[in-house]
């Protein structure tokens, strides 16, 4: 690996979002999401399911509060682990955990997001909120370090014996980034020293000594946040551990039989279950995205943040073949991932049904997350050309336009009485939902926003990479002399981008800008840019791997235009896609649009859309938020002449088919299922 390319994000208090789209979509999060959801953690969401996050954590600290008045005198209540329905009798809980066993992780996420968004915009009452919680979940902490409240509160001696299922390095994994981002926010450590204790009771429990566990996540993220602990405290310790997690992986004997020796085994059946993991295979002969969506990229992003502290070539190696794995073979058009709701799964190679898609939001985060720390290690736009499909598509989607409601599963085809009355499609919902009793979603998508910026931007020594374009300011310095640079964008809308700089002294650095794959011809200052792949253009200029360098002595005032046509692009998917073959889905720039019923009628299946049709755009909006439609000449089958009339044979010969000229209207897929229960497709049938 090029050690010159690496880089790193910059930090959240030196940009500010300025840009129209994004801030928009923070403002969402801040505004909406983090209040409803701190009601969520604290159970005061009429007809949701408590969460009864908060409350966990109050009872932990009071088990630890009894403990310590106690002594030796102590004895625990013991409760069997076991999934615990919920309670019928709110007003008489048991002073036992409550919820899904890894909801410790609802108060990671929200902590994690209200850092960000502090960051972005300062709020005293929030700040203090915040602090509040940070208090009840850090007296919950043992004097050892441990924190998790399903075991401290059920039974303690039962401590990392589920690494499997239990989640405790899962819920581990989050607190840690939450700690990380508030500090990073706010200066304040309090949270961060428990994730620091917490980490090294882990490190004395894990770890190639005899004596110590060799065991690993059963759902990966503990790697990622370990290596941002570490990046965060220089602490070698936690990327040594970072490290073993991801060396055990996939090793035999398989430690997730070790740990519970009577679990069921069963030929192909345990097969799928390695896999599932992805512990099939030691991760550095990987090949294949596998298994559980969400655990995979979280994985995958564990590997390219450690192959890049430690130049690690063959797990870097890996990184690159599952990414083309992932992208190339099991990716929806809209980024989505994960094809089945059998296990939340990645399908088989070219499996991408519409209708019965999973494409967790979740997993389309950890594709971002993933692509960021590819980034991180070279600059090449086909990863950030991925992270802006997933975030304008299968990441927005998640999210209703006014904050409000959420998608778990992101289809790209709906068909609201199939989603009611086909069990084959009961996980697929045509309506967003409130909240969910597992919420992982709703949380990861405010973290994931209000921290856009850090997946925007990426800088190394000299170089500023540009990854997606974005309306900011950015504080920046290159050899110790000051540099802000001011961008402004019209993206996802159109692609006019400005960069100004305000420089106190003339200076030498790079900008790197990312050159849109989805995009033709571009423009630098009114003159045509550079190809793709070319040569320099005039002193100063080149192009590699997607990115523009321009490398230059900068004065202050110095300014650029760029322009990115963002033409309408009809798109088909390689024809081993069974369920895309002979149909044809409409994108503009970075967004993927649908049709939905609300524009279009119903029976979109009856829609065509010709080879040659004639495509228009409008600025417009939907339910006030503005975006561009898409409007194409377009074709409808007729009714059968026979239909409405006598005739109800199911099947006839075969005849030609008669159609009436329409016009098709498109909406950008993230705006999908804002106007009420109706019809979507995201492809449609081509003429
Ligand atoms: O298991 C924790 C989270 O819940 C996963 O990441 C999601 O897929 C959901 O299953
Ligand atoms: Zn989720």
């Amino acid at each position: 690996m090029d050690q010159k390319e690496y880089s790193s994000p910059l930090s959240l208090r030196k940009v500010q979002v300025t840009d129209e789209f994004w801030k928009n979509e923070m403002e969402l999060v801040r505004k909406e999401v983090i209040p409803y959801q701190w009601e969520a953690l604290n159970d005061r969401i009429p007809d949701a399911d408590p969460s009864f996050s908060m409350r966990n954590f109050r009872v932990a600290g009071r088990i630890n509060e009894k403990r310590r008045a106690e002594g030796d005198a102590y004895r625990p209540v013991k409760w069997p682990l076991q999934f615990q329905p919920l309670p019928e009798d709110m007003d008489h809980l048991e002073e036992r955990f409550y919820g899904c066993l890894f909801q410790d992780s609802d108060f990671s996420k929200w902590i994690e997001a209200v850092g960000y968004s502090l960051t972005q915009q300062p709020d005293a009452e929030l700040e203090a909120t915040a602090d509040e919680a940070i208090d009840i979940v850090c007296a919950a902490q043992l004097e050892n370090g441990y924190l998790d409240t399903y075991y401290i509160i059920s039974d303690q001696n039962q401590i990392f014996t589920n690494l499997r299922d239990n989640h405790e390095l899962y819920c581990f994994g989050h607190l840690t980034e939450g700690a990380v981002a508030y500090y990073q926010a706010t200066g304040k450590d309090k949270l961060l020293k428990a994730a620091e204790r917490y980490a090294d009771y882990i490190f004395s429990c894990f770890g190639p000594e005899e004596g110590k566990k060799k065991g690993y996540p059963g759902h990966e993220i503990a790697e990622m946040a370990l290596v941002r602990l570490y990046e965060q405290t220089g602490e070698e310790k936690y990327l040594e551990l970072s490290r073993f997690f991801l060396d055990q992986r996939g090793t035999r004997p398989y430690y997730f039989d070790q740990e519970q020796p009577d679990r069921v085994k069963k030929g192909h059946e345990e097969e799928l279950r390695y896999a599932y993991h992805q512990a099939h295979l030691p991760v550095r002969q990987q090949d294949e995205a596998v298994g559980h969506a969400v655990r995979a990229v979280y994985l995958y992003s564990g590997m390219a943040d450690v192959a890049r502290l430690t130049g690690d070539e063959s797990l870097y190696a890996a990184c690159e073949r599952l990414w083309d794995n992932m992208t190339q073979k099991k990716m929806y058009i809209t980024g989505g991932i994960g094809a089945t709701h059998m296990g939340e799964a990645f399908s088989f190679n070219y499996d991408l049904p519409n209708d019965t898609a999973y494409a967790e939001t979740c997993a389309s985060i950890g594709l971002v997350f993933f692509a960021r720390r590819m980034l991180q290690i070279r600059a090449d736009s086909r990863y950030a050309d991925v992270m802006e499909r997933a975030l304008y598509n299968g990441v927005l989607s998640g999210m209703a336009l006014d904050g409000k409601s959420f998608f778990y599963v992101n289809p790209l085809e709906s068909l609201p009485e199939a989603c009611h009355k086909d069990e084959r499609k009961f996980h697929v919902k045509p309506v967003r939902q409130k909240w969910f009793g597992c919420a992982c979603c709703p949380p990861n998508l405010a973290r994931l926003i209000s921290s856009i910026a850090s997946y925007a931007y990426t800088r190394s020594e000299d170089t500023l990479y540009v990854h997606l374009y974005m309306g900011s300011v950015l504080e920046c310095e290159f050899g110790g002399k000051k540099a802000d640079i001011r961008i402004t964008s019209g993206f996802p809308w159109n692609g006019r981008v400005s960069v100004q700089l305000k420089l106190d002294e003339e200076s030498e650095f790079t900008l790197a800008l990312r050159l849109p794959g989805w995009c033709e011809g571009y423009t630098v200052n009114g003159k045509p840019g550079p190809g793709k792949a070319s040569e320099a253009a005039e002193e100063g200029m080149t192009v590699k791997d997607g990115y523009l360098y321009l490398r230059r002595s900068w004065k202050d005032g110095d300014s650029l235009e760029l322009d990115f046509p963002m033409n309408v692009r009809v798109m088909e998917a390689d024809g081993r896609v069974r369920e895309d073959a002979g149909k044809a889905a409409v994108t503009r720039g970075p967004v993927v649009y649908c049709m939905e019923e609300a524009d279009n009628g119903r029976a979109l299946h009856r829609y065509l859309l010709p080879f040659d049709t004639q495509i228009t755009e409008e600025k417009s909006d939907v339910l006030g938020v503005p975006v561009v439609k898409v409007f194409a000449d377009g074709l409808r089958q007729k009714e059968d002449a026979q239909d409405g009339g006598s005739r109800t044979e199911l099947y006839h010969e075969r005849r030609r088919t008669e159609y009436e000229k329409v016009k098709l209207a498109f909406i950008p897929y993230f705006a999908w299922a804002n106007r009420g229960e109706g019809e979507m497709q995201v492809f449609v049938r081509e003429k």
